[in-house]
């Protein structure tokens, strides 16, 4: 009963690829992804344990979008503005508005090595 959580998130990212595969789009957008109005913000696409860009400049007032590209899950953790996502598993999307002018460092709370950088002006 203990190996229940991996195996599931594997099924899961199966049934996805699948979909996908199948063209079948429908099936992503009830996953729960929030990726249908972001094209008009920002986006970050994280692959190979990476945020691209690292340094993302904004004005205030701007939604970013962080878009998983990887095969296993990333998140963002940025203490400063209280911002903790949930795991995004491959595909998912994270959105936050920087409201505040000011440079905001966030890592990934899954492999804290991953740093990124987003700075705010007024
Ligand atoms: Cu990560």
């Amino acid at each position: 009963m203990s190996d229940v959580l991996q195996p599931g998130r594997l099924a899961r990212r199966v049934v996805l690829r699948r979909a996908l595969g199948a063209g079948v789009g429908g099936v992503i957008a009830a996953v729960g992804m929030r990726v249908s109005r972001a094209d008009d913000g920002t986006k970050v696409v994280i692959g190979n344990f990476a945020f691209v860009p690292p340094l993302l400049r904004v004005k205030a007032g701007t939604t970013v979008t962080w878009v998983n590209r990887d095969d296993i899950p990333h998140s963002i953790v940025c203490p400063p503005l209280s911002v903790h996502s949930h795991p995004m598993d491959s595909d998912e999307s994270f959105t936050f508005r920087f409201e505040k002018a000011g440079v905001y460092n966030y890592v990934c709370g899954l492999h804290p090595f991953m740093h990124g950088q987003v700075v705010v002006s007024a």
